[in-house]
């Protein structure tokens, strides 16, 4: 899509209802529009079938997707969006059918995502996403994608052209790949001089559209890209924070999360979803308005564990309170280590939650006091380096000190610990 030679592109969308409550179809097909509004398409219509499972062949079955050709004509539609991932072979038989392009879900978050990332990063990121996914579509390329043209008589040439496009792909792959683990030993690099320098890290997570970047814009007025639109931030950004109590600490905002993103899509973007391991808190933030917020919220979850942060302190935030939609009471979360209730938008409930980050970092640390002794003096530098200091003083046997270290540092200065 973002298609210069088409003027809009009319899609209908599809999606298949299995009667389990874990998931819900029509507010599937729901997000499916926003993505699809994002994308630049324009939506003429919707169908969901009702059936056990997908249909091995061609999605629908036989009868519905009939029905389906006949909407097509109907509504003028140019394409037709499935919610789902298609295999190469349901694409291409669908394709065959309805005589209309076939696309799904990934390739339209592919899209928005391309048309996003502004980092070096980022967009090697979403091209090495692209060409995976085509290699993986490449043998049921049909009409659309394929510039072979399909069928009888195309077979011989056709399939050494598709050799050579696999090779092709493959090699810019490998280069990608290069690239890529540059991007990441930068980016290590940064991450290991913010250890170093012992600021607190807090990752906004969340699902798309959630309002992280607004949040970040009221704790930091830092100017991120704050839209109305699914994967409005794509890119990384972080911002230093001096907060009410002086403290700094380091806020970064992240590309949201989404029900159904393929497995593929989250380990091509995984240097960027990563930067929440390496918090030291996550805030999980929420719309509270959204209908299907106990959902999202489920998602995150489930990405967050893929990615590895099973362990990480997770706070959450319920989003957008002023919103009439907004329904109380909140739901529990007994993942999280405390929740609060904002509006980012409205700026309440903000100076309760940084409150409460504070809180949750200081709990890492253990509040000692030592005694170092004259002849260790080299270790009066280690503590002020390391350690926030409530109170110190010289004394008879040494420099005294009242302070908060966390485990590493209080490992280092275990021997020097008054009772
Ligand atoms: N009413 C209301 N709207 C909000 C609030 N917070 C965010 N919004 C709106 O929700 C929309 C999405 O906000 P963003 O901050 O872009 O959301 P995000 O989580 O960063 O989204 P992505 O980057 O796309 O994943 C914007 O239109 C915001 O103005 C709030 O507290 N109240
Ligand atoms: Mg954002």
């Amino acid at each position: 899509m973002h298609n210069t030679e088409e003027e809009e592109e009319k899609v209908i969308l599809i999606g298949i209802d299995q009667g389990d409550d874990v998931y819900d179809a029509e507010s599937s097909l729901d997000e499916l529009y926003d993505l699809a509004k994002t994308a630049g398409a324009k939506c003429v219509g919707r169908m969901i079938q009702k059936r056990e499972g997908v249909h091995r062949a061609h999605y629908f079955g036989k009868g519905k997707l009939e029905e389906l050709k006949e909407y097509i004509k109907e509504t003028g539609a140019t394409g037709v969006i499935c919610d789902d991932e298609l295999t190469a072979n349901q694409m291409r038989n669908m394709e065959n059918i309805l005589e209309t392009k076939i696309m799904n879900r990934t390739l339209l978050i592919l899209d928005i995502f391309a048309a996003r990332a502004h980092s070096a990063e980022g967009k090697v990121q979403v091209e090495l996403a692209q060409l995976k996914y085509s290699l993986s579509h490449l043998t049921g390329q049909g009409k659309s994608l394929s510039r072979l043209g399909g069928g009888i008589g195309t077979r011989g040439p056709g399939e050494k052209k598709l050799e050579t496009d696999r090779r092709n792909i493959s090699d810019r792959i490998s280069e990608l790949n290069k690239e890529l683990k540059e991007i990441e030993k930068h980016r290590k690099v940064l991450r290991e001089k913010r250890v170093k320098n012992k600021i607190p890290v807090i990752a906004l997570a969340g699902y798309t559209n959630a309002g992280k970047s607004t949040l970040m814009n009221t704790i930091t007025n830092a100017g991120v890209l704050e839209e109305d639109k699914l994967f409005a931030t794509l890119d990384t950004t972080t911002r230093k924070v001096r907060l009410p109590s002086g403290a700094e600490y380091l806020f970064t905002d992240t590309v949201g999360f989404i029900q159904k993103l393929p497995h593929n899509l989250i380990k091509a973007f995984k240097s960027t979803l990563e930067e929440v391991k390496y918090a030291d808190i996550i805030l999980h933030v929420v719309d509270s308005s959204n209908f299907s917020r106990e959902r999202h919220m489920k998602v995150v979850y489930e990405t967050l564990n893929e990615l590895g942060c099973e362990e990480k302190p997770i706070i959450t935030v319920f989003n957008k309170i002023d919103k009439e939609e907004a329904v109380f009471p909140l739901p529990k979360d007994q993942r999280a280590i405390a929740s609060q209730s904002i509006s980012a938008k409205k700026r309440t409930g903000i100076a309760e939650l940084l409150e409460k980050v504070e809180n949750t970092v200081k709990s890492f640390k253990k509040r000692v006091e030592i005694l170092i002794p004259y002849d260790k003096g080299g270790m009066v530098d280690f503590v002020h380096g390391n350690c926030e200091i409530v109170s110190s003083e010289n004394t008879e046997k040494g420099f005294y000190f009242k302070i908060y270290v966390d485990n590493e540092s209080y490992n280092r200065l275990q021997s020097f610990c008054l009772k």
